[in-house]
């Protein structure tokens, strides 16, 4: 599936309970969500298994690629288009090896140094972040700013997607550090009308 960064909705089962996941899910689409992820710290593969499978069959025809965020075994066993991890989650080799060459497959980046080790080979983008400090993550390394954020964007060799404590008065100087898109949770996730919500960000424009 074609990856567009642009507006790269993070799901989270606390913020998205009100309302439910799917109906969050399918609402913030209609608002311009161009990717989703599904991301729950707290389930187990089994639990995560059928959710996954709920919200791939929500996002069916939309053109929309669901990730599961940190387990492979769920974006195997779902059927879902791909799966982010993090620097402490496994092999990127692995994992590209098990979902195969057209899977997406995403990793976050927190510095240099890190960003000096991507595997450019097997991986279709870096998450960079958390640009501000922000409570839908616990334990999260220092903030980058706006600044840091435009150091690594501009040395990435993959397309990128900026995370933590976005919202969408944060899109102009966002465009500005050089990514290509916005991964949000609260800004979406935990307001009234996730439709309108999502439809205050701006389109980044196609991912490279
Ligand atoms: N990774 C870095 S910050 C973050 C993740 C998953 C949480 C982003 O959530 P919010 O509510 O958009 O700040
Ligand atoms: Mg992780």
């Amino acid at each position: 599936m074609r990856l567009d960064l642009s507006l790269y909705l993070v799901t989270d089962p606390e913020l998205c309970a009100e309302r439910g996941l799917e109906d969050t899910v399918l609402a913030a689409m209609k608002g311009g969500v161009t990717l989703v992820q599904l991301r729950d710290k707290q389930a187990d593969d089994a639990e995560m298994i059928p959710v996954a499978r709920r919200l791939k069959a929500a996002l069916a025809g939309s053109g929309v690629p669901l990730l599961i965020n940190d387990r492979l075994e769920v974006a195997l066993a779902s059927g879902a288009d791909g799966l982010h991890i993090g620097q402490d989650d496994g092999e990127v080799h692995e994992a590209r090896a098990a979902l195969g060459p057209e899977a997406i497959l995403g990793l976050s980046v927190q510095t240099h140094d890190q960003l000096a080790r991507v595997d450019t080979t097997r991986l279709d983008y870096l998450g960079l972040g958390p640009v501000f400090a922000t409570p839908s993550k616990q334990d999260h390394a220092a903030p980058l700013g706006f600044d840091g954020l435009a150091a690594l964007a501009g040395a990435s060799p993959l397309p990128t997607v900026a995370i933590g404590g976005l919202k969408a008065e944060h899109a102009a100087a966002v465009q500005r550090a050089g990514v290509n898109g916005m991964a949000v949770i609260s800004a979406i996730c935990g307001t009234p009308d996730p439709q309108a919500a999502a439809r205050a960000f701006p389109y980044f424009g196609q991912t490279g």
